[in-house]
């Protein structure tokens, strides 16, 4: 596949969305992409049709129940069967690049860490889910909880962002374990906005410069 696949994971609040927009400007005028390629942003959960019924599904459920951790689980696992096989997969073949918010380690950090479901059924079906389509770079935005909590504490939270300290704590230290073990580009995310940008810009250059390029 010719395209290049990006990805930016953390704990909520971290600053994806924010990064995200500034990568939506920056990257098409860096020089970083080839000649014809275009710069498809998306996210997960909800990146397609179905992945945004989804989304409402497990963000906001009907009724008052919220979905058991497995179903829980497995409603993550659709929404990248198809996020990847109707836009990902098709989008990288075509030489194009995408940015997404969010991957199969967000599913690691927190139903993993997070709910503690099981780390070795967690990575069988991120292999289903994406039949083996391995992000080039993903960056991880690193931010405390307290800061993530101060972040969030100005508006209304979904089903998971109301999970309370314990959980997210879980899942901050799941990304921690994760980035170690992926080889993710770890950024300081409680730095100012401008000051994340431009770290993001030189690793991008770093890694998809033209002399990195050469040499794949
Ligand atoms: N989930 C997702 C799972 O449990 N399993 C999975 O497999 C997947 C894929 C998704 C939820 O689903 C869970 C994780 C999530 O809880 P979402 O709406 O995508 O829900 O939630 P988040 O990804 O958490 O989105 P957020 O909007 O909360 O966080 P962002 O996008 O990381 O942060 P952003 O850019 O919106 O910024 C948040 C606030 O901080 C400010 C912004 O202005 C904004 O107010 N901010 C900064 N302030 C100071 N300094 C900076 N550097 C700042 N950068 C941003």
């Amino acid at each position: 596949m010719s395209g290049r696949l990006l990805v930016l994971e953390g704990i909520d609040g971290c600053g994806k969305t924010t990064q995200l927009r500034h990568l939506a400007n920056w990257l098409p005028r860096s020089g970083l992409m080839p000649e014809g390629a275009r710069l498809h942003l998306t996210r997960e959960p909800g990146g397609t049709a179905l992945g945004v019924a989804l989304r409402k599904l497990v963000l906001h459920p009907p009724g008052d129940a919220s979905p058991e951790p497995l179903a829980e689980l497995l409603l993550y696992a659709a929404d990248r069967a198809q996020h990847v096989a109707q836009l990902i997969r098709p989008t990288l073949e075509q030489g194009h690049w995408v940015l997404c918010d969010r991957f199969s380690g967000s599913t690691l950090a927190y139903q993993g860490y997070g709910r503690e479901l099981d780390l070795d059924l967690i990575q069988q079906l991120e292999q289903i889910a994406t039949a083996g389509l391995v992000p080039d770079l993903t960056f991880w935005l690193e931010l405390s909880v307290e800061e993530s909590l101060v972040r969030r504490d100005a508006r209304s939270n979904d089903r998971i962002e109301a999970e309370g300290v314990d959980f997210l704590t879980r899942v901050a230290t799941g990304f921690a374990v994760l980035a170690r073990e992926r080889s993710w580009v770890p950024l300081q995310a409680d730095q100012q906005v401008e000051s994340v940008s431009s770290a993001l810009e030189s690793q991008l250059n770093h890694h998809f410069g033209p002399l990195q390029e050469s040499m794949r």
